[in-house]
């Protein structure tokens, strides 16, 4: 199952919405089969691992980190696959949440005779697939929000200058997040100040992520780095009053412009729902301050990665990194769970969950 959660993990940023999901084989002590899925649309991890083992599946155990699947999607089902290769035992890290599938596959499996065990690396499985098992239930995108700050809590120098607060290792760090989700999220403000390009940089064939500004007054400029790079699609939030002239001429140049509610600013809460519609089921949020504070204020976060680089730049109008209204009392403020620390070059990386409740 180690081996199985590992070459699952090897293909995350490539499988679309699908999870990403391992596959080994085993008849009498001997790796007979290994698989994973590698893109949405092709061949499931099972079929992969049982293609590999041929007659040898028959009597064999498979280990697989999500319940096969029951349904006919773009593939047919693997628990059906399963069945017909003959193997003896299927051992499940977590069951698949995904409405279609939810145990009818495990019940599958076991209504044809087949030995079923659930659970072992249950933990590590639902964390690698975290954004897919929110978005297959919700139809909302899996929002990781990731930021840079000195020691006092600074996005930039007061002058704006925020060329770079982290350091190489950490922003190696960026360009792999970029690759592992389907949307690359910033504020007007951010793309006006940076105009940043947004894309991944990274040489591997894949999902290029949807480059997405959030900009209810339209301000993006038509030369904007962003929209002279085709690699990836533009998607800019606005609202339903927005400036048809600018809108139009946005569209002209490329983007995909989508009104997020009649108010002044884009209805954050809309505009997710309106890219999970889009099938974006995962977005990396990349700020600036206002960004970062009304998504969390909203409840929007589902995950922080906060690199923290030992420096302090001070200044009192310095944007802070998540610059919002705020609570009165230290008993109102927004807490985070499940917090992890690592070193990234010269910079910490802060991880964890925001609670809501
Ligand atoms: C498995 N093994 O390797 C994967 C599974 O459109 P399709 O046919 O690719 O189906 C996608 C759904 O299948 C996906 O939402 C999830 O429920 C399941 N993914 N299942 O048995 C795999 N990738
Ligand atoms: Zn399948």
């Amino acid at each position: 199952m180690r081996l199985a959660l590992d070459m699952a993990q090897k293909a995350k940023g490539q499988t679309d919405i699908n999870p990403i999901v391992g596959c080994v084989v085993v008849k009498d002590g001997r790796i007979v089969g290994i698989g994973a899925h590698l893109r949405r649309g092709e061949g499931h991890a099972e079929v992969h691992a049982l293609r590999m083992a041929g007659e040898q599946a028959e009597g064999a155990t498979a280990y697989v980190t999500l319940e096969p699947c029951s349904h006919h999607g773009r593939t047919p089902p693997c628990c059906e696959r399963l069945i017909e290769a003959q193997v003896k035992r299927v051992v499940v890290a977590c069951t698949d949440p995904n409405p279609q599938v939810a145990g009818r596959g495990i019940a599958r499996l076991r209504e044809a005779g087949i030995e079923v065990e659930v659970g072992l690396l249950e933990q590590e499985s639902l964390r690698m697939n975290e954004m897919f098992n929110k978005y297959i239930v919700t139809r909302i995108p899996f929002v990781t929000m990731k930021s840079a700050m000195t020691l006092d809590g600074k996005l930039a120098a007061k002058t704006g200058d925020s060329r770079y607060v982290s350091g190489p290792e950490a922003r190696a760090v960026t360009h792999t997040l970029r690759h592992q989700h389907m949307g690359i999220m910033v504020g007007a403000e951010t793309a006006l100040a940076d105009d940043p390009e947004l894309t991944t940089r990274l040489s591997v064939p894949a999902v290029h992520p949807a480059r997405i500004v959030v900009d209810s007054k339209l301000r993006m400029p038509l030369t904007s780095r962003l929209l002279k790079d085709r690699s990836a699609r533009v998607i800019v939030l606005t609202v339903e009053g927005a400036d048809p002239a600018r809108r139009a001429a946005l569209e002209a140049a490329g983007a995909e412009v989508i009104a997020c509610g009649s108010g002044e600013r884009v209805d954050l809460a809309v505009a997710m729902r309106k890219l999970g519609e889009r099938e974006i089921g995962s977005i990396l949020l990349e700020g600036g301050g206002k960004l970062n504070g009304a998504m969390l204020e909203q409840g929007l976060i589902d995950k922080l990665l906060l690199f923290i680089a030992p420096k302090v730049i001070g200044g009192a109008e310095a944007t802070g990194v998540f610059d919002f209204h705020g609570f009165e009392l230290m008993a109102d403020a927004i807490t985070f769970k499940e917090m992890q620390v690592e070193r990234v070059g010269q910079d910490f990386l802060l991880s964890g969950y925001p609670s809501y409740e």
